[in-house]
């Protein structure tokens, strides 16, 4: 952390972003530190490579944030930092473009400010980026990064950092035994933001439609290994019917997670022409190693991957085989 923050005090102008189909948490880190070094006086601004999902716009800072484009791209300044992955191939084209201008003007570097593992086979986040993944969110990083910079907070820092920690602990479900989830939003909560009605807005937006996709998607559920798995595979007709587009699929892996016995939860979507997998753990079984199989990423124990083109009945023998390997 000393090396990022000499790094930062050095910069003159600051880019930040976060990854690709970006998360409360990603948006609420990134938006944090922009706020924060404007108050520090700081040169910066905020990029994303694809649009913010309007669920997020309640956020200071959102309407700032700029759909990066290399046909008018602009200045990222002497530092890139991008929040909630260390995976460039997460933030391209804008990594590219980045390392690009820095090497034209021989200096600058990207810096990823995480907390997923590194991915064996993935590219290298480089020496100045800052991953820990015993922390509970990237929001709980970013706090300690603004706090060590000596920052004072405000209501825009705490209104989204608050918004990072309780999107990615779920509300504070999943804290990795560590009291610092409840101890930073405790912090935070003495600044001038509703928190309820961030719950509101991260966990209680859904329609009727969705509803009634989530009734028929859950209906099909296959319960494996003696309901220790739980499969479901959801096809393109399976939006259309239902009138939801594929995003209304996002926390269905994670309700399949409530069900008591299970232990690892997989489910295959139709998202834009591709497919898109996303598993959960309970924590005996490192899914990570079979989303890795699939050239994804992620947590040990939520993970995913996105693939070009897969025939469902193939994904789910290579399934089977990974769940017959790590022997539950
Ligand atoms: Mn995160």
């Amino acid at each position: 952390m000393d090396r990022l923050l000499e790094l930062l005090r050095q910069s003159s102008l600051i880019s930040v972003t976060t990854h690709r189909d970006c998360d409360g948490d990603g948006v609420g880190a990134m938006l944090a530190f922009y706020h924060a070094l404007q108050s520090m006086g700081l040169k910066a601004r905020l990029l994303s490579v694809d649009p913010i999902p309007a669920k997020y716009s309640f956020l200071p800072g959102y309407n700032k944030v700029e759909v990066f484009s290399s046909q008018k791209a602009p200045a990222t300044g002497d530092l890139l930092i991008a929040f909630d992955t260390n995976d460039s191939r997460r933030i391209e084209p804008l990594a590219s473009w980045a390392q690009q201008q820095f090497s034209n003007s021989q200096k600058g570097q990207v810096v990823f400010i995480d907390h997923h593992p590194v991915l064996e086979k993935g590219p290298h986040p480089g020496h100045s980026s800052f991953i820990n993944t015993q922390a509970a969110s990237t929001g709980e990083m970013t706090f300690e990064i603004i706090k060590s910079l000596k920052i004072p907070l405000n209501t825009s820092i705490a209104q989204c950092l608050y918004t990072s920690i309780v999107f990615d602990t779920q509300l504070f479900r999943f804290i990795r035994k560590s009291p610092r989830s409840h101890q930073i939003a405790a912090e935070l909560m003495q600044y001038d933001f509703d928190p309820t009605e961030i719950h509101r807005r991260l966990f209680g937006d859904q329609t009727p439609e969705k509803l009634r996709f989530l009734a028929q998607a859950l209906s099909r559920i296959e319960y494996l290994h003696g309901s220790k798995v739980a499969y479901l595979e959801l096809t393109k007709q399976d939006f259309e019917k239902q009138g939801v587009d594929p995003e209304a699929s996002r926390d269905v892996v994670d309700m399949m997670m409530n069900v008591r016995d299970v232990e690892i939860s997989i489910l295959i979507r139709h998202e834009n022409g591709k497919t898109k997998i996303s598993l959960r753990s309970k924590g005996r079984y490192e899914v990570l190693t079979l989303a890795e199989l699939w050239g994804g990423g992620g947590h040990l124990y939520a993970a995913g991957a996105t693939l070009e083109s897969a025939d469902y009945t193939q994904l789910k023998k290579q399934a089977l085989q990974w769940l017959q390997k790590v022997g539950i």
